[in-house]
């Protein structure tokens, strides 16, 4: 396992100097930074970024020691690449304000040249084991930049901010150049579905490539795009909302306030926050509910932020002079209606205010995730606030329970913002109750570790190119070395390679054409078939028990080796304790995706979700196997993406050990032939001779010598290899 090399446009700490002059490094706040610093400080890994142009010489020796790799950029460069084409250009854009885009050729000439130079450095620092994990809107032609150096590099790359639909994406003028860059990635990774899908469709309208279950071939190697929302530092909020500090605090505050209600906005000052409009909405809501009038402050934090750009500083007056109308028209001595600050204070201010907070107002109009909601909730240790969220902010897919509104909707707003004001206690507590539930099982030290191990996945170092397509006779060139074989095996799969898929998996009875196949296949002289399957034993009873031949169940839990005999249990099997463990989880995923449904076997649980929506089904399965991979990576168990299921079984029990068993027994077998599907046709196809003649039926990348293209080409390819008998 190599390092893990961190990339992103700033570096997350700032330099100050003691009182003694030594340098010394703070790290910066922000939800990234509060996920990928533990796992920095922890590690032996590198973070590369910015972090001014001109450093003294004790200061880089800092930055070194503690692994951080300055890439320089220069102030000219700054203005074109990052308050330019990043943050004029893309961050507008991404956030559906096109009237806000500034296009600028020369920025974006720039923007490049900045790519390139954190390309060649992490190049100059990368060993092959690295993974190197890029971050944002900055560094978006940075993947294919590293690629093309270090083809064989692991890359992830996360864009913190949406990912819009193709009609928006499409007006830049570099597109093509811009996506391309992004699928230099193994893994690009977004907040929700809907980004996840805008990427997909992107990557179609704009480049024509097709990108199936959520993955594509790009040169032979595949790119993967992931849902991967962030979380919170659940833990570190909770303890400063519960610290003295903030006890103490409160009390203060509650001097100044009475019994007023509170209401809170926590940003930076940007324009796609809503400030404006929801200060409107905070007007309507005074002028429709006077009596409110004095009893109600609101308490808007907009830290500043990018404010040498114009747009910036205008939204920063708008907001200014709306403040002041609205406390000009509304306050009185002793009565200010709106309490604004435009600077940044420290977390643990923030976290006093999250936790007295009545109502937090989140009303972006366009927003990646959005972590105050999350920190809102994460601080609410007392349960009796509620969040109004807006239905534009990512977290709004995970938070449920909010009061969801339509930022543009300025009336709808005041009136939600009213509901809000009068929710009953119980109702605000099982609320609140179940958002932290959610935000404490998804917190941002999870979303780092399973963002990391999907770049390292060992499902993705599965053979990256299909195994060629059969041709035509490809029977006749096997059938001379069946003839001429003195202890023949041929083991064949049943779903999926001898039997096309349906919907549910007990609708995928034998047809009457496999019957018959088979039964012709039992009469093969000499040569010994095996029909192994993941399916239960009741099920290959009912089916297949009256054909001579060697049956396996559950991917080898359970052998029959002939018509007359019993089953016989593997010796591996456990007494399945472990159940206990996942079944609340995928009970949770049955009713998360509607269409799927759990399957119970001896040695293992399948869920499968062939009849979901097919991209959610994909993207559930992966949230769900690196979930499973993470919690069961003590036990003797594995999970294994099947076709269209996640399947957990014991370690053990699987075709390739069922293979050893059953040629201890009837072995040694001087000719394999082997047909299978998926994953666990894999583990045969890894289990036998390097002579063995393996077929792939589909197209999943198997380590097959051939492919066949769906159950029906298997099926003729078996009643030729029979006509040449
Ligand atoms: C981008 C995406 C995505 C704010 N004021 C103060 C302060 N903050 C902190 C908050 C929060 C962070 O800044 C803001 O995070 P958000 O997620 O709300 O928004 P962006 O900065 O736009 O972040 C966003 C995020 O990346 C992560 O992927 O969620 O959608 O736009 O942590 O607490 N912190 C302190 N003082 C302040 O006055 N200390």
């Amino acid at each position: 396992m190599g390092r893990l090399i961190l990339v992103s446009n700033r570096l997350p700490v700032t330099v100050r100097r003691g009182r003694d002059g030594v340098p010394a490094l703070i790290r910066s706040s922000g939800g990234m930074v509060a996920a990928l610093g533990p796992v920095h400080e922890a590690g032996d890994g590198i973070w590369l970024g910015n972090i001014g142009d001109r450093l003294d010489a004790d200061v880089e020796a800092t930055l070194e020691e503690n692994r951080y790799v300055r890439v320089p950029v220069s102030s000219s460069e700054n203005s074109a690449y990052y308050l330019g084409y990043s943050n004029s250009a893309i961050w507008p854009l991404f956030h559906y304000l096109p009237e806000r885009v500034r296009f600028n050729r020369s920025q974006f000439a720039t923007y490049k040249e900045v790519n390139q130079r954190f390309a060649d450095r992490i190049v100059s620092i990368a060993e092959p084991e690295d993974t190197i994990w890029v971050h944002d809107y900055h560094l978006m032609l940075l993947p294919a930049m590293i690629r093309e150096q270090l083809p064989s590099a692991r890359i992830g790359f996360f864009l913190h901010i949406p990912f819009p639909s193709s009609e928006m994406f499409r007006l830049l003028p570099e597109r093509e150049e811009i996506l391309q860059g992004l699928l230099g990635a193994d893994v690009i990774g977004f907040h929700t579905y809907d980004y996840a899908r805008h990427f997909i469709s992107t990557a179609l309208r704009v480049l024509g490539i097709h990108m199936r279950e959520g993955a594509a071939e790009i040169n032979g190697r595949r790119s993967v795009v992931a849902i991967q929302p962030i979380g919170v530092d659940v833990g570190s909020w909770d303890e400063m909302a519960r610290s003295n500090r903030t006890e103490r605090r409160m009390q203060n505050l509650r001097r100044s306030f009475g019994d007023k209600k509170i209401i809170l906005g926590v940003e930076r000052m940007d324009y796609t926050k809503g400030i404006p409009l929801r200060l409107q909405a905070f007007r309507v809501l005074l002028e429709t509910h006077p009596e409110l009038q004095g009893k109600v402050v609101f308490i808007q934090i907009a830290a500043s932020s990018r404010g040498e750009i114009p747009s910036y500083d205008e939204q920063k007056r708008e907001i200014e002079q709306i403040v002041g109308q609205i406390n000009g028209d509304f306050g009185s001595p002793g009565n200010v209606p709106i309490h604004y600050q435009h600077r940044s204070s420290p977390a643990n201010d923030l976290a006093v205010l999250y936790r007295m907070a009545d109502v937090a107002l989140v009303t972006p109009l366009r927003d990646g995730m959005n972590l105050a909601s999350k920190e809102y909730v994460a601080s609410q240790v007392d349960r009796n606030g509620v969040l109004v969220l807006s239905e534009f902010a990512g977290a709004a897919s995970e938070l449920g329970e909010a009061l969801r509104v339509n930022p543009w909707d300025v009336e709808g707003t005041a009136d939600i913002i009213y509901q809000a004001l009068n929710m009953e206690a119980t109702e605000k507590s099982w609320r609140m109750n179940r958002m932290s539930g959610r935000i404490k099982a998804n917190d941002v030290h999870r979303w780092a570790r399973l963002a990391i191990s999907a770049i390292d996945r060992p499902g993705d170092t599965l053979p990256t190119v299909l195994a060629p397509e059969a041709s035509g006779d490809l029977a006749g060139k096997l059938a001379p070395l069946l003839n001429k074989a003195r202890n023949p095996v041929l083991i064949l799969d049943y779903d999926g390679t001898l039997r096309e898929f349906t919907e549910r998996p007990e609708h995928a009875t034998p047809t009457d054409s496999v019957l018959r196949l088979l039964k012709e296949l039992e009469q093969l002289e000499g040569c010994t078939v095996v029909l192994s399957s993941g399916r239960d034993v009741w099920t290959m009873t009912e089916w297949f028990g009256g054909l001579n031949i060697v049956l396996m169940a559950e991917h080898g839990a359970w052998i029959r080796m002939r018509q007359t005999d019993e089953w016989h249990a593997s010796q591996n099997l456990g007494d399945g304790s472990w159940k206990r463990l996942v079944l609340p989880i995928l009970t949770d995923y049955v009713s998360r995706t509607p269409g799927s449904i759990l399957e119970h076997k001896t040695a293992a649980l399948v869920w499968h979700y062939r009849a979901a929506e097919r991209d959610l089904g994909t993207w559930q399965a992966r949230e769900l196997t690196s979930q499973l991979e993470e919690m069961l990576s003590n036990e003797q168990i594995e999970v294994l993406e099947g076709a269209r299921n996640v399947e957990m079984r014991q370690q053990g029990i699987d075709k390739g050990t069922a293979y050893h068993e059953l040629s201890s027994i009837l072995g040694p077998f001087d000719l394999v032939i082997a047909l299978g599907d998926d994953r666990t046709d894999e583990d045969l196809f890894l289990a036998l001779p390097g002579d063995a003649q393996t077929i792939s039926v589909g197209d999943a990348r198997l380590s097959s010598r051939y492919r066949l293209s769906d159950p029906s080409e298997a099926r003729s390819f078996l009643r030729t290899l029979l006509a040449h008998e």
